[in-house]
Formats: structure tokens, sequence, C-alpha cells
């Protein structure tokens, strides 16, 4: 196989997911109990034995060095690496202005690297993708650029690069977000779009020429949506993978590939894990899910008196603590404390949280160090919530980090 070089996008801000991205990049946010939000990419790059990594990170990346750091340091005497590499204004005296410029200004790491193959890929997404197969795709195909596409609702055309693709998997139109009413969908599917999924293969010697070219236009935004696909696509060079055929991703029946940009999309994503058919997988032994696992015993189940404990269709990391407290369709993340009489339900707790007796809490997302008195309910009067928490347009309740409620 060619030499690969990976660069992953983990600047992001994440707005739209306030206040979960107050202290810390969108890429850092927990995810299903035990993982931060890139340990989705980064395992999807590890399992297909692609092992030379560089991490771009941006805003408020403490978190997220740290875990880095924690999970994903490989220490060997081979040609492998994960490296974080901040933001620096190698080229002048700006910040990233936008995803090509992010790597624009971190070019010297591809010029002096001698890959043949660039892997230029989003962090926030939740999905399993082995990337060979899309390295292989992008080599039959001789492709400059290739980029991979899921089929997903009209509606959410706005959010999303919308691609025109011919019978051979040449991409032949592209618009970055564009108004739901003017997204082309696909031929005899009109309700549905093909979507980029932000995330790239290139060849090497295009991607730095394109690269330098678009540094030097100054109507450019210097995005690969915005500007790099739109300028490579008259080249007939850039080819679309069609996600729905890569191995791993299908092993459920269902490619499942999410967007976590919104607290809604965040929140559903964590519900799929508790479905009793969850429709992605994070229990296969030959796709291991790694992550850093702190020092802590396995979580512990205790009845209290006549109060028992009852859990259901929940994942519960460890390190935490239940004492006859139910808990239901929820994702509890490590080192959390939660006590008698308390419901829980369809909540995520992040980690390190105490919850007090008799709390009532449904719908909730609550970060982490966060501390709950006795008898608090959250989740229950949403219009009690809009006075003191966020809350979404779909009714999902966020406790940001550190609070302490009710005392
Ligand atoms: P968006 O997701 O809106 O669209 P963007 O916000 O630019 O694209 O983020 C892409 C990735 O780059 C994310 O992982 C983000 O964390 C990271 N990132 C953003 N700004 C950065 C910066 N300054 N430095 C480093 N990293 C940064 C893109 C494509 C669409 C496609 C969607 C799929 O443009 O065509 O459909 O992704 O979600
Ligand atoms: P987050 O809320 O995203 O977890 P934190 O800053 O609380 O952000 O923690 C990120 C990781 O960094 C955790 O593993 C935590 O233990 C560790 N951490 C936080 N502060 C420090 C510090 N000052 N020195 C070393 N590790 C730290």
């Amino acid at each position: 196989m060619a030499k690969v070089l990976s660069m992953i996008l983990a600047g992001g801000e994440g707005s739209r997911l306030y206040p979960l991205t107050q202290s810390r990049t969108k890429p850092s946010v927990p995810f299903g109990g035990s993982y931060r939000l890139v340990d989705c990419v980064l395992n999807n790059f590890v399992n297909s034995d692609l092992l030379r990594i560089y991490v771009l990170t941006q805003f408020k990346s403490q978190s997220l060095n740290t875990h880095l750091q924690k999970a994903w340091e490989i220490n060997s005497f081979t040609d492998t690496f994960i490296d974080a590499i901040p933001a620096q204004m190698r080229t002048g005296k700006n910040w990233y202005s936008g995803t090509a410029d992010a790597i624009y200004q971190n070019l010297q790491f591809i010029e002096s690297d001698h890959a043949e193959i660039v892997c230029i890929f989003g962090s926030d997404h939740i999905y399993k993708m082995d990337i060979r197969q899309k390295i292989q795709f992008h080599q039959a195909k001789d492709a400059i650029l290739t980029v991979s596409a899921i089929r997903l609702p009209k509606e959410q055309a706005y959010h999303f690069g919308v691609i025109e693709v011919d019978e051979e998997g040449r991409m032949i139109g592209f618009v970055e977000k564009p108004d739901v009413e003017d997204a082309k969908t696909i031929p005899g599917d009109p309700d549905h779009v093909l979507a980029s999924m932000g995330n790239y293969v290139f060849k090497s010697k295009e991607l730095q020429e394109e690269l330098i070219r678009d540094a030097a236009d100054e109507s450019s935004s210097h995005d690969f949506g915005k500007d790099i696909i739109p300028h490579l696509m008259p080249t007939g060079k850039v080819f679309v993978y069609d996600f729905t055929t890569n191995k791993i991703a299908n092993e459920n029946g269902e490619a499942y590939w999410r967007d976590v940009g919104t607290i809604e999309s965040y929140w559903e994503a964590n519900m799929d894990l508790v479905k009793s058919n969850p429709p992605i997988s994070f229990y296969n032994t030959a796709w291991p899910m790694h992550t850093h696992y702190p020092a802590l015993p396995a979580a512990n189940f205790q009845n209290n008196g006549d109060t028992t404990c009852s859990i259901r269709r929940s994942l519960i990391s460890d390190g935490t603590l239940v004492i006859g407290a139910s808990i239901r369709k929820s994702v509890i993340g490590s080192n959390c404390f939660i006590k008698q009489g308390t419901h829980i339900y369809q909540s995520v707790l992040l980690g390190d949280t105490k919850i007090g007796k008799n709390c009532e809490i449904s719908k909730t997302i609550i970060d982490k160090d966060v501390e709950i008195a006795d008898g608090v309910e959250i989740g229950i009067n949403l219009s009690e919530d809009k006075k003191r928490f966020t809350v979404s347009d779909e009714g999902i309740v966020v406790i940001p980090k550190g609070a302490r409620i009710g005392f």
C-alpha cells in the first residue's frame, strides 16, 4: 500500500453544542460513557493500520491535548505517531481562517513527509469506517481527491456539502450548505440528497499545489467545502466514495454516520447506543474502540434497605456507584455517585457527578463535575428549567460543567 499521512481537523469551536463546548473544543466532548468524540475518527485510522497521524487543534485545546496524551500516545520504534499540532501562525499573524488554511499553515509537515496520499478527516462524527477500503477506491479511480458521501434527508441539506455524481463515481456537482429548496436531490429519490461526510483522501502533490494556489487567492475563504472541492471538481479527477459500500460501516445492517453538531443530535447519538438493537456497535473485538481508561474500579450497584437498584438499557462507566436508584435508557460516564430513590431517564451524564436522593431527571445532559442536592427535578417542568438552564428547542436540558444545583 502507498505511504499515507493523516491530518485530523480537531479545532472546531462547536458553538451549537454550547454549553458542552464552553470549556473544551468539540472533538473533546465526552461521548458514550467512556469516549470523547475524537476517539471515533482515531479508532477508524488505528484499526485501519494507518498510524501516522497529526491532530490539528485550535480552540480551547487543553482538554483535547490531555486526552490525546493519555489515550493515544504511541511509543514505538517504527515510523508511527499520533501528534497534536497546535495552531502556531506559521504563515502569518493569523489563526486558521478555514479548514484548508489549517492544512496550509502546516504544509511543511506534508512536504517533508514524502507520503503519496494524505487523508484529511474531521473529528466530530460518530461512525466506523475502514479507511483502507476508501483509499483502495481512490487509487482504483486514480483520483486527485476522493470525498466520502452518505444519503441524508433533504431537510438536512443546509448543514452539508451536497454532491452530484455520475455512474462512474465521478463528482459532477457540489454545493456547500445550499438552501434546502435549492439542494439537488438524488435522481429518482426526491426526498434525499447525497451529502459530503467532510472526509477527504488526496494525492499529496496535487493537494500541496492546490493549497498553495488557494492561499494566494484573496477571494477564497480557504475552506475545503466552499473553495477546494468546487475548484478541483472541473478536473474530472474528484471522486465520490459511497460509504454504504464500506464493510465495517455496515456490520449492523445500516451504514451509521452521525454529525453530532447540535445538542439534539448529540443526545440522539447517545440514545442510539442504548437501543435494544443499537445501529452502531462498539462491541466488535476485531474493531476495538480505544480510549483513555482512568484508574477506577468497576461500576457498583447496591440496594438501600427496601430501595432496590434497577438499571435497564443503560451504559454505566467505571467508578460509578449507584445505590437504590433507577436508571433507564441512559448513558452514565465514569466516577458518578447516584443515591437512593432517584430516577434517571433518557439522560446522559458525562462523569464525575453526584446526584442526591429522590431526584427525578429526564432527557437531561449533565456535564462533568456537577453536584445535585436531594429532591431536585430536572427535565420534568421545562418552563422552570428554561429559567435556570440551557434547554434545546426539542426540550433537552443541559447542565453545564461544575454546576451545583439545589443547595
Ligand atoms: P462543517 O462540519 O460545517 O462542514 P467545519 O465546521 O469547517 O465544517 O468543520 C470541519 C472539521 O474541521 C471539524 O472536525 C472541525 O472540528 C474542524 N475544524 C473547523 N475549524 C477548524 C480550524 N480552524 N482548525 C482546525 N480544525 C477545524 C464540513 C464540510 C461539508 C460536509 C460536513 C460534514 O465542509 O461539506 O458536508 O463537514 O459534516
Ligand atoms: P474535560 O471536562 O473535557 O474532561 P478537564 O480539563 O476537566 O476537561 O479534563 C481533561 C483531562 O485533563 C482529564 O483527564 C483531567 O484529569 C486532566 N486534567 C485536567 N486538568 C489537569 C491539569 N491541570 N493537569 C493535568 N491533567 C489535567
